[in-house]
């Protein structure tokens, strides 16, 4: 397990690891145990407890240098907050607990589940993905989280289940974008079947070691590493398995713009600007970009016979 910085500069007074669980850190790290984490239960209610021990997987390797965190954390899309980049001010005043996802659909077993309940039953670990998205600029970062994999191991769906829809909270409280009714909230974002079961589909529920901050989708967000970013959600509050084709958000809003697949491909232009290079967040530096932004090896298969499909953008 390598040791994670806890950064100063960005942590709210909610934020702030209540004592308890520091001192039930030490007590853990002291007994060498990795079973006797302290229970949620003990923190301060709407606090957001440590990320549990967990160690990093190298399989996937970003072949980058890894975006500064503050750029990552404080340049953001989360239309829910608002459209500009500015957002992590505003996001600051979603409560990230208690917070329950639904997992629903055409499984075996649906369930809900109070987000550390979840935590405890899945397998954490940290992959450092690249994340493209449309509008050409790019960020490469440390995630924590699990495969949605091993999260459908658990609830079990069922054959007729062909589509994965990933819809994000609508808090009207504490969103100010959803006062912008042109928009078909909630934001929702879907994938096949294929897709979610792939071993690169990622729920992050961390980013740098620490709990996944409100701006960037927390307290869980789903990772199409090889897709737009627009295909990530935010802030999950169901995932439903299903037979149709989920209507996602940026395909309604802008279909000509914005298709299902979204996959990276420079080849391939947006009708307003081309997808040949990618700006790195915090720096000046112009990269090209790489089709299914690098992950091809893994992910190319998937979309074999599917020639006929608008793969791209
Ligand atoms: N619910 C929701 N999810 C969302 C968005 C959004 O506006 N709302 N923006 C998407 C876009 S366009 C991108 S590029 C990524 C940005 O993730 P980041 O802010 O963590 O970099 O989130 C995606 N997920
Ligand atoms: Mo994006």
């Amino acid at each position: 397990m390598h040791i994670h910085r806890r950064p100063g500069w960005n942590r709210p007074e909610s934020e702030v690891t209540p004592r308890e669980w520091v001192m039930g850190r030490r007590a853990l790290i002291g007994a060498g145990a990795m079973l006797a984490l302290p229970t949620p239960g003990r923190a301060q209610l709407g606090a957001v407890p440590p990320l549990p021990p967990h160690t990093r997987n190298d399989r996937y390797p970003a072949g980058r240098a890894l975006t500064a965190e503050r750029e990552a954390t404080t340049y953001n899309n989360f239309y829910e907050f608002g459209s500009h980049k500015g957002i992590w001010r505003e996001a600051q005043r979603m409560p990230r607990r208690p917070w329950r996802l639904a997992v629903d659909g055409l499984v075996e077993t649906p369930r809900e589940f109070d987000i550390d309940e979840l935590i405890r039953l899945m397998p954490i670990e940290e992959r450092i993905y690249r994340l493209r998205c449309v509008e050409a600029w790019a960020m490469t970062v440390p995630w924590s989280g699990f495969p949605l994999k091993a999260l459908m191991d658990l609830v079990r769906p069922l054959g007729s289940a062909r589509y994965v829809a990933f819809q994000t909270a609508a808090l009207p409280a504490v969103m100010p974008g959803l006062r912008q009714s042109w928009f078909p909230w909630p934001h929702m974002e879907g994938c096949t079947i294929a897709e979610a079961a792939h071993e690169l589909t990622f729920m992050a529920i961390g980013m740098y070691g620490q709990p996944l901050p409100a701006q960037n989708g927390g307290p869980i967000r789903v990772l199409f590493p090889w897709k737009y970013g627009f295909k990530s959600g935010k802030s999950l509050v169901r995932i439903t398995f299903q037979e149709q084709r989920p209507a996602t958000f940026w395909a309604t809003v802008q279909p000509q713009e914005y298709g299902f697949w979204a996959n990276v491909n420079p080849a391939v232009p947006h009708p307003r600007w081309s997808q040949a290079t990618e700006r790195l967040l915090g720096t000046q530096e112009r990269v090209p970009t790489v089709i299914w932004n690098g992950y091809g090896e893994w992910v190319a298969d998937l979309y074999r016979g599917l020639e006929g499909e608008r793969l791209f953008a």
